[in-house]
């Protein structure tokens, strides 16, 4: 799938008021983010590998979604540093903005992060979004003037053009997106289903399957004195927050390994991008979780997303038993 920015940006249309807010919002992101790395556009791009799949455990108990990151499954999952620069090829920034696990089990699949902010913001876009009974406010995920902060979460779920975008703030706004990607050879590119290469879709929702429901929360950090940080108040110095999701594995694909014998692994694997939108400075600086999240938009670099191995580790071990007679 490629690409091209100069074309698109000759076809680009002109934006009608009929068109929605958060699209409007999603385009000027990706806008902005073009405009990043405009320097080397017409530069070929370094070839850069994915790097190996590293694992997700199965959680042995459900996770409490209160914000707070005690849970057992969190001490056991491998902490993922979302420090790669955006602008930059296969370099990390020194500080770390943003630290993510994974986890799932039969019900779910879990995020945990920490964002660390001195200056928390976090705006929702006026819609309510979810099932009756699970509704949320729309996190806003772009809002250069208002200095917005978001963590983001991209699943590749499908055909290298089928990705949730998933927008999470510091007062539990959330906002699900589900992007089609197209490629400039798709009889759809040049309609209006498609805008700067892809469809977003943004009025979709989680919703619940009986008692396995969607469920997000958060949790201020404290500082040394023990203050807890403020969102949207800008008079204190905040230390950031941790949040939690967790999201019906329903609405997770996985994908089948296949070894090269084409053997069938029991184990699924799955792409994800963690993204941390930081705006202290008024200008949104975006560090990712990916050596290069690809040419431009995030959802471009979809193949070189982190892949990981949803691995049962308490299945393995009984696989190892049984092997070895025990
Ligand atoms: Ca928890
Ligand atoms: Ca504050
Ligand atoms: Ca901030």
């Amino acid at each position: 799938m490629k690409y091209n920015r100069k074309t698109h940006r000759r076809q680009r249309p002109t934006f009608a008021r009929t068109q929605t807010l958060s699209v409007f919002a999603c385009a000027v992101v990706c806008l902005i983010g073009c405009q990043i790395i405009t320097a080397d556009e017409t530069a070929p791009k370094p070839a850069v590998a994915p790097l190996p799949p590293a694992p997700i455990y199965k959680s042995a108990r459900p996770i409490k979604i209160d914000g707070e990151l005690n849970d057992p499954a969190w001490t056991a999952a491998a902490p993922i540093e979302v420090n790669y620069l955006f602008n930059e090829t296969d370099k990390r920034d020194t500080r770390v903005p943003m630290i993510v696990r994974f986890a799932w089990d039969d019900s779910y699949f879990y995020i945990a992060y920490e964002i660390f902010d001195t200056d928390l913001v976090a705006l929702d876009d006026g819609r309510i979004k979810g099932p009756p009974g699970n509704q949320r406010k729309a996190a806003k995920p772009w809002a250069p003037d208002e200095k917005v902060d978001i963590a983001e979460f991209m699943f590749h779920v499908g055909d290298d053009m089928y990705l949730w975008e998933l927008h999470h703030n510091s007062l539990n706004h959330f906002n699900e997106v589900f992007l089609t990607l197209f490629g400039s050879d798709s009889d759809l590119y040049d309609t209006a289903f498609n805008f700067l290469g892809y469809m977003y879709q943004d009025e979709i929702t989680f919703k619940d399957r009986g008692d396995i429901k969607f469920k997000s929360a958060v949790h201020m950090m404290t500082d040394a004195d023990g203050n807890p940080s403020t969102p949207n108040n800008a008079s204190d110095v905040d230390t950031g927050y941790t949040g939690e999701i967790r999201i019906p594995r329903l609405w997770i694909p996985t994908e089948r390994i296949t070894a090269d014998d084409g053997s069938r692994s029991p184990s699924r694997e799955i792409r994800i991008l963690s993204v941390c939108l930081n705006g202290n400075d008024g200008f949104e600086y975006h560090h990712s979780s990916a050596r290069r999240p690809g040419a431009g938009l995030f959802a471009n670099g979809v193949k070189l997303f982190p892949r990981y191995i949803l691995l049962d580790q308490t299945a393995a071990r009984a696989d190892a038993r049984r092997e070895h007679g025990r």
